[in-house]
Order: C-alpha cells, then sequence, then structure tokens
C-alpha cells in the first residue's frame, strides 16, 4: 500500500464491513425464512439461483474470521444482525440467534476489536414481507421492537450501531428497479419504502436511545452521478439521479426535507401525513457513514415515464461489476456531505471496496488491482482530511468473498479469498499489504 497507520490522525479507525445474510449461512441456527430466500427461489432473479442458506459458514467459523480481522491490525469490525434470524417470524424471539450474537459480540471484545453493527443489511422475514413489507407503514414499529429485542442483549457491547444499511438499495433498487428483494417494479411502493425506510431508521435511533445507547449513526450508500452530455437535460437529469439516489436519504435525516426533483414524481404516493414523520426521521445522530463504489453517467430518456433517465456507458477503466473506477467521487462525498448536510458530525467511510475475478494459484491469491483501488481511494480520504471534512474511519468491504446477492458469488469483494466449495479462506494479497500498512507504527 502507499500509505501506512502514521500517516493518519491517531485515533483514525480502520475497519472491514460484512453482513449477515452475505457470510453466516442463514439455513443454521433457526433463522427464519427471508424475502431474499423467496426471490433468489423465483427463476431469473439471482445468477445460479444461488442463496445464503450456506454462504461462508461464518455462523460456525466466527472465531477464525475474527482471528484473520485481528491479526491484520484492523480496530473495528462492522457486522449486521440479521432480522430473521433474531425473530424467524419477524416478532418472536429466537434464543439460538441472540446467543450467536452474543458469542460473536464477545469474541470481538476478546479480540480488542471495536464491534460495529448495522441492525438491517436486507434479511426481512418472508412473514413481514407478506405484510406488505416496507410499503407498510407499520414496519417502523416492527423494526423498532427488534431493536429493543437485539440490542436488549447486546446493545451493552456495541462501540457504534447504525440502523439500516443503505435506505436506497432497501427502497429504489428493490421496488422501482426490481434487481433485490422483493423485486418490485412499482413506483407507488417504492415511494412507500423511500419514505418508510427513514421512519424505520429514526425509531430505531429513539428505541436505542431510550436503551441509553451512544453512538448511533446512518449508513448510506452513494453515486456520483455526471450528465452523459453537456444538454441542459442531461445535467437536469443528472440532478434528479442525485435527488432518488443522494439527497432524499441525507435530507430526509439531517434536514427534514425531500429534494423538490423527486418529489415532483413520488409525492403522489406518499402514505397520508408524510411531513409528519420527520420529527421522528430527524431524531439526532452522532455520525454518519458513506459507503462508495462508483459513479453513473445520466442521460434523459424522454419516452419513458418519470424520472425518464437512464444510465449510459461511461469511459473509466471498471470492476468486474463494471462498475466504473472514480476515486474523486469520495472526496466530493465527503466533502459535499459535511458542506450541505453534517456540518461538525463525524463521517465514516463505511464501505469501499471492489470485486475482482479472483483465483487461487499454488495457495496465493494475487490481486494488485484491489490495492490500487484501496490506494486511489485512501488518498481522497486525506484529500478530505487534509481540507478539515471530519472524516474518523475507513472500512473495507469486504473481509470475505462472499454473496453479492443477485450476482450470487462469483463476484469476489473478499480481502480473503473463499473457496466456496471447501470453505477454506487464503488471504488475498490486498490482505498481507493492508496488514504491513496497519502494523507500521507499531
Ligand atoms: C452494498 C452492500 C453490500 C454489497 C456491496 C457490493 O453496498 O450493496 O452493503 O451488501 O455486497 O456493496 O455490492
Amino acid at each position: 500500500m502507499k500509505f501506512q497507520r502514521s500517516d493518519f490522525p491517531e485515533d483514525f479507525l480502520f475497519g472491514v464491513a460484512t453482513s449477515s445474510y452475505q457470510i453466516e449461512g442463514h439455513g443454521f441456527g433457526g433463522a427464519g425464512r427471508t424475502h431474499w430466500d423467496d426471490f433468489a427461489a423465483t427463476p431469473g432473479n439471482v445468477v445460479r439461483a444461488e442463496h445464503g442458506a450456506v454462504a461462508c459458514d461464518h455462523y460456525h467459523r466466527y472465531e477464525a474470521d475474527l482471528d484473520l480481522i485481528k491479526a491484520a491490525g484492523f480496530d473495528c469490525y462492522r457486522f449486521s444482525t440479521s432480522w430473521a434470524r433474531v425473530m424467524p417470524d419477524g416478532k418472536t424471539a429466537n434464543p439460538e440467534g441472540l446467543d450467536f450474537y452474543d458469542r460473536l459480540t464477545d469474541a470481538m471484545l476478546e479480540r480488542g476489536l471495536k464491534p460495529c453493527a448495522t441492525l438491517y443489511h436486507w434479511e426481512l422475514p418472508s412473514t413481514l414481507a407478506d405484510q406488505g413489507g416496507w410499503r407498510n407503514g407499520d414496519i417502523a414499529k416492527w423494526f423498532g421492537d427488534y431493536t429493543e429485542t437485539i440490542m436488549g442483549r447486546i446493545g451493552d457491547r456495541m462501540y457504534s450501531v447504525a440502523p439500516i444499511n443503505e435506505p436506497w438499495c432497501v427502497a429504489w433498487l428493490s421496488h422501482f428497479l426490481g434487481h433485490h428483494a422483493p423485486g418490485l417494479r412499482d413506483i407507488r411502493a417504492t415511494a412507500r419504502a423511500m419514505h418508510h425506510v427513514l421512519l424505520a431508521h429514526g425509531t430505531a435511533i429513539q428505541a436505542m436511545r431510550g436503551l441509553g445507547m451512544t453512538n448511533l449513526g446512518a449508513v448510506f450508500n452513494f453515486e456520483w452521478a455526471d450528465p452523459a452530455d453537456q444538454s441542459p437535460d442531461a445535467a437536469e437529469k443528472a440532478a434528479l439521479y442525485d435527488g432518488i439516489y443522494n439527497r432524499w436519504f441525507l435530507g430526509g435525516v439531517f434536514n427534514g426535507a425531500y429534494p423538490d426533483n423527486v418529489l415532483a414524481g413520488l409525492e403522489p404516493h406518499l402514505p397520508k401525513g408524510w411531513q409528519d414523520d420527520f420529527a421522528t426521521i430527524t431524531t439526532p445522530v452522532d455520525w454518519c457513514g458513506l459507503n462508495y463504489y462508483t459513479r453513473k453517467l445520466i442521460a434523459p430518456a424522454p419516452s419513458d415515464p418519470w424520472p425518464s433517465l437512464t444510465e449510459v456507458e461511461g469511459p473509466l477503466p471498471k470492476t468486474f461489476m463494471d462498475w466504473e473506477i472514480y476515486p474523486e467521487g469520495l472526496y466530493k462525498f465527503l466533502k459535499r456531505t459535511r458542506d450541505d448536510y453534517t456540518g461538525d458530525l463525524p463521517l465514516f467511510v463505511t464501505e469501499n471496496g471492489m470485486a475482482a475475478p479472483d483465483t487461487l494459484a499454488n495457495g496465493r491469491c494475487d490481486d494488485p488491482d484491489r490495492i490500487d483501488f484501496i490506494d486511489d481511494h485512501i488518498v481522497q480520504v486525506q484529500r478530505a482530511i487534509a481540507d478539515g471534512v471530519p472524516v474518523q474511519g475507513y472500512f473495507l468491504w469486504s473481509l470475505l468473498d462472499n454473496y453479492e446477492w443477485a450476482l450470487g458469488y462469483e463476484k469476489r469483494f473478499g480481502l480473503v479469498h473463499v473457496d466456496f466449495e471447501t470453505l477454506e479462506r487464503t488471504p488475498k494479497s490486498s490482505y498481507h499489504a493492508l496488514k504491513q500498512a496497519l502494523r507500521a507504527l507499531t
């Protein structure tokens, strides 16, 4: 790596991120069926119809996985708790599930790792999907109850907690684009999910405040939107994409308002009295997390209904996800988030990383592109810090190769290679490089 720990402020945190359904093995420990199991069981939704029943078997191998995090010199582990493991029917607690997260928490603390929890990384219990899932406004209350159940058990030992990973994915990607569970393509469902996901966020923050918890945040994913050409129409559509993807969620949580250009399309479909919910949605948080991977070039699609826009292929080098590599976008988001929304609030890069078709050869896995990717994005974090943006940590996505949702197991994001036949773990060269960089001080 081109950086070392000593290039950062002393209390800057480095971590890795994972999520429950992507690594644990949802077939174990009495976890309930999720809408991802239903989505994957429907032909055409997921590559080779792959699902998370075994995944990386982290459920049984978590101690060895935490050893890997510790040995690399990371400070934090950003993990998630599965709603359907904790409450298989969405409402009744599963003692085995609570015990698992209790063991996992203690195993982190034994290793001196800071537990950074996310409460929802997309494991909606199927029973709640049956009741409309994110379309149903009652989900905020259901989610609040789940929050109290899981945090009532492990909340006393968390370093930080965020309720919901990537509200845009929960709402737009899953209800408008139909790429993720529940696979809907319905504008009314989308509008409701866009709003209810933030209402659930605020409700969970209030529930955790009620438990006396601190260091609570929100985690958003952002994509930089550039117009595909110089035309005013393309500029307007890029601004709309930015509104839908980025500003809706930041605006809701930090300013108590949604962007006008997005309301123009969604307002007719929002639930009655939606404005009243901002009192809950804007419940203060202690930090803001940014997940950042890429940018998009946006062009008008005049023959489509609202939002009448489309993505066009960009010229930059791409990852195995076909995502353009655009490190500067990370700097731009850190700066803009501070300037327009969060002010002095600490910011964390809660996810950044890339997929590659990594293979094992002679027991080694070389991933030089990932090393460059990380270096190039770290430079942008340093640029933001130099500009006075209060960035306090950086988390890699991900520790392990894992279940990349609709793309199944072939898009490898890990610092550690996983053989999905034997489940053997092999640290890649990026893991070893980071270990060097993070150890430099000690
Ligand atoms: C997300 C999620 C992860 C993904 C990762 C790569 O950002 O979509 O947090 O679950 O695996 O981002 O797509």
